[in-house]
């Protein structure tokens, strides 16, 4: 009996700690009869320090970005314009979320291999990131990132 207890704890743990957790944003929009205004301010409604910003835009249709993880790199996701797809794989599960609003954001940690998808011809994917451009930083082959997963891939809290 005790031993039917353990396994179903065991497979309950697993389920637990697999389980992928995705976190959005949701921004306060400053409205008035002018129109909305968004403010992102690090540590306040960004968990981490703004290092750099970037933005993709004019991406040809059945375009697919990314490819790729990061070893320490954590970002905030938010497509100001039009609409995309994120897929999120963290070596375990994967997750497609959908961008189309302008006030939500979507967090990436490190260690986690995303693709972006499915872009309106009008989207623009402004990334709040929390270091600088390091090519070095990049997991770009599937294999290495789930090695790096199963070894050392530490998430950073965000
Ligand atoms: C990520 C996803 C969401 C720079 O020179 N500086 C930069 O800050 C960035 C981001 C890129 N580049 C150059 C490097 C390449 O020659 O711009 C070119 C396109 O970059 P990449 O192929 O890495 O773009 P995506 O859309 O595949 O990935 C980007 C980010 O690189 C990546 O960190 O998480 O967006």
């Amino acid at each position: 009996m005790l031993f039917i207890f353990d396994i179903v704890c065991l497979i309950y743990l697993n389920i637990f700690i697999s389980y992928m957790q995705v976190i959005k944003y949701v921004f306060q929009p400053h409205g008035d009869k002018r129109g909305q205004l968004v403010s992102l301010e690090e540590f306040k409604d960004i968990p981490f320090r703004i290092k750099r910003v970037y933005y993709m835009y004019d991406t040809e249709c059945g375009v697919t970005r990314g490819y790729h993880a990061h070893k320490s790199l954590q970002q905030i996701l938010v497509c100001i314009h039009g609409s995309c797809k994120i897929r999120l794989d963290n070596g375990k599960e994967k997750k497609v979320i959908p961008l189309e609003k302008p006030y939500e954001g979507l967090y990436v940690s490190n260690a986690m291999w995303r693709e972006m998808f499915d872009f309106s011809p009008d989207a623009v994917l402004m990334v709040l990131a929390s270091e600088l451009y390091d090519e070095s930083d990049y997991i770009r082959n599937y294999d290495e990132f789930l090695e790096y997963v199963k070894n050392c891939g530490e998430i950073v809290k965000e």
